[in-house]
């Protein structure tokens, strides 16, 4: 079965995820795309056969050629369109984040625990990245101990005009609220929010860096820079230091290389350079589940649960002070532990 997908989006990630839906992975293909740039949209079209060019996000979720929804967005759009492709009984997978507010993202746990089944598979593709995968089966295999504090940094190299110092939370960092959780298997309960000396290299309007500090449901402490005008490229850091040992990733780029008195590597210029076989896998995986007729990945509670702690984390940048995170109780669709 060939699942017909459409997008809903045609931005930079909603580009790349026509790219590889189209070229890269088996059994899709995109047969309707839409952006609020409608030459946006007739532009990324054109290059794939068979697209057609829808006018709105509800038209592509309507259209009975679609089988499943590809939400690439800009974050305030997707609680919408996330509830009306739950509504019209279609899968749907959403980039991060679900929703921007704790509030949508409750609607949409709520619409999927009214269907009784689960529609919505998240964009965290960390989760699918080969070294964040060999850093979980590490802690898994037990020998290094009960993890304790976790080292993160997020570096871009730059950030559009338009990116605001809350996207270094609810846009960034949210990558590493998902992560955690994910590696250590267990809740975040609260989070504080450190601002160093500014980078002067930073637009007037944003605070950059952050150290986001995040405590754990078991007690060990992350800590995440969140550096968004570093300038050499997009380096991704996290090293868990546990009661026997450390775990961390490798560096990116796979090849050393030694010359003239010197070594070093390449560092990825950006994202979609550094995750890409990620969200190929990603994808990949979410494409098999709604050809068989089932769900996977990150679920709509994880999208809930990184919306709600990045809220806390905003107030904490805002006052200062310590906030605590309270999820509620996980609904029953949603399994006991981060999935
Ligand atoms: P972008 O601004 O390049 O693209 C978004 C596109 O959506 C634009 O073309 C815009 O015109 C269109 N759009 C906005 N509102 C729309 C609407 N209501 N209906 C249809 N089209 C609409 O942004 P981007 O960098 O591609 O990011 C898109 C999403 O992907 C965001 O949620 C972002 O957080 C996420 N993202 C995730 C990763 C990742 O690493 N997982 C990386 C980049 C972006
Ligand atoms: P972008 O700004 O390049 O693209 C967003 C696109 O959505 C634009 O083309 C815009 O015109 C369109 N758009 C906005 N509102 C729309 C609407 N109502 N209907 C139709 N189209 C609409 O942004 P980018 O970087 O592609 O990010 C999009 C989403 O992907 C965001 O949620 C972002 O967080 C996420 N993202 C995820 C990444 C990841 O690593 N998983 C990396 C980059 C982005
Ligand atoms: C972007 O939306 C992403 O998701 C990237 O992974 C992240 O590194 C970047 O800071 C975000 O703006």
């Amino acid at each position: 079965m060939t699942v017909r997908v459409g997008v809903i989006g045609a931005g930079m990630i909603g580009t790349e995820h026509i790219r590889r839906l189209t070229h890269v992975l088996n059994g899709a293909a995109v047969v309707a795309v839409t952006d609020v740039d409608p030459a946006r949209a007739a532009e990324v079209a054109a290059g794939v056969p068979g697209a057609r060019v829808l006018a709105t996000g509800k038209d592509v979720i309507a259209d009975d050629a679609v089988d499943a929804v590809v939400v690439t967005s800009w974050g305030p759009t997707h609680e919408e369109y996330v509830l009306a492709s739950v509504a019209a009984g279609k899968p749907v997978f959403c980039e991060k984040p679900l929703a921007t507010t704790r509030e949508a993202c409750r609607r949409i746990l709520d619409a999927e625990e009214a269907a009784g089944r689960r529609f919505v598979m998240v964009g965290f593709m960390r989760r699918y990245d080969a070294s964040y995968r060999a850093l979980k089966a590490a802690l898994a295999e037990g020998g290094l101990g009960a993890p304790l504090m976790v080292h993160c940094a997020h570096r871009n190299a730059t950030v559009p005009s338009l990116y605001t110092s809350d996207m270094a939370i609810n846009d960034t960092s949210v990558h590493e609220i998902d992560i955690v959780r994910w590696l250590l298997d267990e809740e975040i309960v609260a989070a504080r929010v450190l601002r160093p000396r500014r980078n002067s290299r930073a637009a007037p309007h944003l605070v950059d860096p952050l150290v986001v500090m995040l405590e754990m449901a078991g007690g060990a402490l992350v800590d995440v820079e969140v550096s968004v005008n570093i300038g050499y490229g997009y380096d991704i850091r996290c090293e868990v230091v546990a009661e026997g040992g450390t775990a961390a990733l490798a560096e990116a780029g796979g090849v050393v290389v030694r010359s003239g008195g010197r070594w070093g590597g390449a560092v990825p210029a950006d994202w979609r350079e550094r995750f890409l076989r990620a969200y190929d896998v990603e994808l990949q995986d979410w494409v098999d589940a709604v050809a068989g007729g089932t769900t996977t990945g990150p679920t709509a509670w994880d999208g809930y649960a990184a919306t709600v702690v990045a809220d806390a984390c905003l107030e904490a940048l805002r006052t200062g002070e310590r906030v605590g995170v309270s999820l509620g109780e996980r609904p029953a669709l949603y399994g006991l532990v981060a999935s």
